[in-house]
């Protein structure tokens, strides 16, 4: 069973309760990130909370150890269950997610490789499996890696075996879902779900992953 993760990327209160709440029957969690909060602020995350889904905090925290941890306390504190962290500051930074996500109850995610073309200059490849390796050793709970190129995440599985991979990149940046889910633990949809007409039907159709 693969879960499915909205990415909620819509700028107002109101579209963001009316496409979770619509497509929530369908979902395992919603993702929420810069978009949302700086169109919305902090205080939607509360009112999504509500319909009892996991929040995952999005905010690719990419800062020095104790920035770091000081924007985790926060996430949390405003009722997130899980944050994804970037990698490529180095294991000292994501150890401070990883820990301040655990002190909380919560789970942390790093960010290994992205799923956009530019990502093929830096966030790829070696340097990808270096930070897929540091983020099993520092307790991370799974990693990001790119719906839009299976091959690596095949790759990536052998380094970090048992621990999650959350995938974006299905549906508007080209990933196949079929291809992908059986590779990873969540998928990650956004546009192709809030941008539909019915976007409650739009997450149904992508329900087979979750058998
Ligand atoms: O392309 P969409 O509309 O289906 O949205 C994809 C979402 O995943 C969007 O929120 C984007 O910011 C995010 N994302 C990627 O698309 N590629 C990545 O490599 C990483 C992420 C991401 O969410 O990283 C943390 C999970």
């Amino acid at each position: 069973m693969t879960e499915l993760i909205l990415a909620l990327d819509v700028l107002t209160r109101e579209e963001a309760v009316y496409i979770a709440d619509k497509t929530a029957p369908y979902l395992d969690a919603i993702k929420i990130g810069y978009p949302l909060v700086l169109g919305a602020g902090m205080k939607i995350v509360h009112e999504i909370a509500g319909l009892g889904l996991p929040l995952i905090a999005d905010f690719k925290v990419a800062d020095i150890p104790n920035t770091n941890k000081l924007i985790t306390e926060h996430a949390f504190q405003a009722g997130f269950s899980a944050i994804i962290a970037q990698g490529f500051t180095g294991s000292d930074s994501v150890e401070a997610c990883v820990e301040t996500a655990h002190d909380y109850g919560g789970s942390c995610y790093v960010v290994s490789e992205m799923s956009h073309p530019g990502a093929l200059e830096f966030l790829s490849g070696e340097n990808a499996a270096r930070i897929a390796k540091m983020a099993v050793e520092c307790g991370a709970d799974g990693i990001i890696a790119p719906a839009t190129r299976p091959e690596r995440v095949k790759a990536l599985r052998e380094i970090i075996g048992s621990k999650k991979i959350l995938s974006p990149g299905v549906g508007a940046q080209g990933g196949d879902a079929k291809e992908i889910a059986p590779l990873i633990d969540g998928m990650i949809v956004g546009r192709s779900i809030y941008n539909a007409e019915d976007p409650a039907k739009a997450a149904e159709e992508y329900s087979f992953i979750r058998r």
